[in-house]
């Protein structure tokens, strides 16, 4: 019997998870409870997330743990960040929660610049400039649709939404609250002038609530229909990427990390947000932690690049798997082209291997024409990049990185692993895939008072031990490379 068993709910923006996650007093183990893929869905024009599918998803995960006779005593719930419900005076859902990729976003950090400067905006919040962020996505509805907003009673990031439908309350968790771009990190809480300025209503956002509290029971419809009698809800971070960055299995400080899955998240971690002419000019991020401490990082497009380039093959009728793609990148002839994976192009483009092909066209390097080039293009893009980011970082926070952390999904990809390594000429740690799971799962055993948060990385890297890629000695080529990345990134700046 273990000591304690609970329920992290993990929705990723390509597939989500129940898992139960169980604690015997020296190591975590996880027992996936349900998988299930999350589309998107678009209607009349704009791309919307199938909020309702997912928290039955939820519910049928607690419900099958419960009748396999293994009922979590809590449960914890992350999602990708920035995306939200609105609710009504009586607490309907006014609206499925729109996509960050919907491209009714264009044009939004335009507006909200024109009333307030970005370089303020970013000093007052320190979140990176970019379109997906809550912030841009309401400037929208405030200028395109009013109606809904002056409706709007209450605000509430994706998780959160499950909760008040699981629970009844209403909250906002910080580590998901601070990738709004309306949280003040020196205030310690939204931003009301930045709301004023902006003309966005400042009553509808929820209070904010740290990770490690316990919310409450669910409500009786839930629990009579699923024998969920004795679980209690609590927060996490809620923010995924938060989640798997609580989950790093680190010895020594000196650790950069990358977070690898529809997005890469590449960063560092520090206690105090740092918000400087330099973060500014690089648009480093500073996301809350579990912890309370900050995630400084930058995000990179990630293996959203081979996730569209995998289902454009499919709608095509040819069928690969991720593991196919990666074999037949390693076959295929290295540094043929590069690309900035962070080029515009490839935030939500109709088809990604046109894009890609169009893009290497433009720069004046040959079309990568099948889908072991296209594939290798991406990966060394991505391994690129992360120095990039890496070198900012360390620049940023006068810090030198020695090792990077890989966690998330990307972890299966040994190639991007590797190449990782040999780009950034540092050793690579990757483990555990399921980071997001892990952090959610420590954060409810905190929660629960069963460990301490600085008991976290040790319990990590004893229950999942990482992996290790040490870089190839004949740095050349990569370096070659990197300075082919430079110079097509000075064609739009850093
Ligand atoms: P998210 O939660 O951000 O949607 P995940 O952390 O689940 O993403 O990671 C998804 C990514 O993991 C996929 O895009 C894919 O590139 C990678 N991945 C998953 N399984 C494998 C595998 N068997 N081989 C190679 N890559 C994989
Ligand atoms: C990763 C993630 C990332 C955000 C993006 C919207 O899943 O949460 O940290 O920037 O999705």
């Amino acid at each position: 019997m273990p000591k304690w068993r609970g329920m992290a709910a993990d929705l990723g923006a390509s597939n989500g998870r129940t898992v139960l996650g169980e604690y015997d007093g020296a190591k975590v183990s996880l027992a996936e409870v349900s998988r299930f893929s999350n589309v998107p869905i678009n209607l009349g024009g704009t791309l919307y997330w199938n909020f309702l599918g997912l928290f039955r998803e939820v519910v049928a995960g607690l419900s099958k743990s419960s009748s396999q006779g293994k009922p979590p005593v809590s449960l914890g719930i992350d999602s990708w960040a920035v995306d939200f419900g609105l609710l009504d005076a009586s607490g309907e859902l006014m609206q499925n929660p729109r996509h960050y990729r919907d491209h009714h976003n264009e044009g939004m950090m335009q507006e909200v610049f024109a009333r307030i400067p970005g370089a303020i905006v970013y000093e007052r919040t320190g979140i990176q400039l970019m379109q997906i962020n809550t912030l841009y996505q309401l400037m929208f509805l405030r200028l395109y649709r009013p109606a809904l907003l002056q409706g709007a009673k209450v605000l509430l990031l994706f998780p959160d939404l499950m909760i008040y439908f699981l629970t009844g309350v209403k909250i906002a968790e910080f580590t998901n609250a601070t990738t709004t771009q309306l949280f003040n990190p020196y205030l310690g809480t939204w931003d009301q002038e930045l709301m004023s300025k902006l003309d966005l209503p400042r009553q509808i956002f929820a209070p904010i609530v740290s990770p490690f509290q316990v919310i409450g029971p669910l409500r009786p419809d839930i629990v009579s229909a699923n024998r969920t009698e004795k679980l209690s809800v609590v927060t996490v971070g809620e923010h995924d990427t938060a989640s798997a960055v609580f989950a790093i299995p680190y010895e020594a400080e000196n650790y950069a990390y990358i977070s690898s899955g529809t997005w890469s998240l590449v960063g560092t971690v520090s206690e105090k947000p740092l918000i400087t002419e330099l973060t500014a000019k690089y648009n480093f991020t500073n996301e809350g932690g579990v912890n309370g401490n900050y995630r400084v990082l930058k995000n990179v497009m990630g293996l959203w690049l081979l996730q569209e380039v995998l289902r454009r093959l499919d709608q095509a009728g040819q069928s690969f798997s991720y593991s196919d793609l990666s074999a037949l990148a390693l076959k295929a002839q290295a540094f043929e082209c590069v690309i900035d994976p962070d080029g515009s192009d490839f935030l939500a483009p109709v088809n990604m291997i046109e894009a890609i092909q169009a893009y290497c066209l433009r720069t004046h390097q040959s079309k990568p024409s099948n889908p072991g080039a296209i594939s290798r293009v991406i990966f060394e893009s991505l391994a690129l990049k992360y120095r990039f980011v890496i070198e900012k970082l360390e620049q940023v926070t006068g810090r030198s990185l020695e090792v990077i952390h890989i966690v998330g999904g990307g972890v299966h990809n040994e190639l991007l692993c590797q190449m990782t390594a040999d780009a950034t000429h540092k050793p690579v740690l990757a483990g555990p895939a399921e980071a997001t799971i892990i952090g959610n799962i420590c954060a409810q055993l905190i929660a629960v008072k069963e460990l301490g948060p600085a008991e976290v990385p040790l319990l990590v890297r004893n229950s999942f031990p990482p992996q290790v890629y040490t870089p190839q000695k004949d740095r050349s080529a990569w370096d070659q490379a990197y300075l082919k990345l430079l110079s097509l990134m000075g064609e739009r700046g850093a």
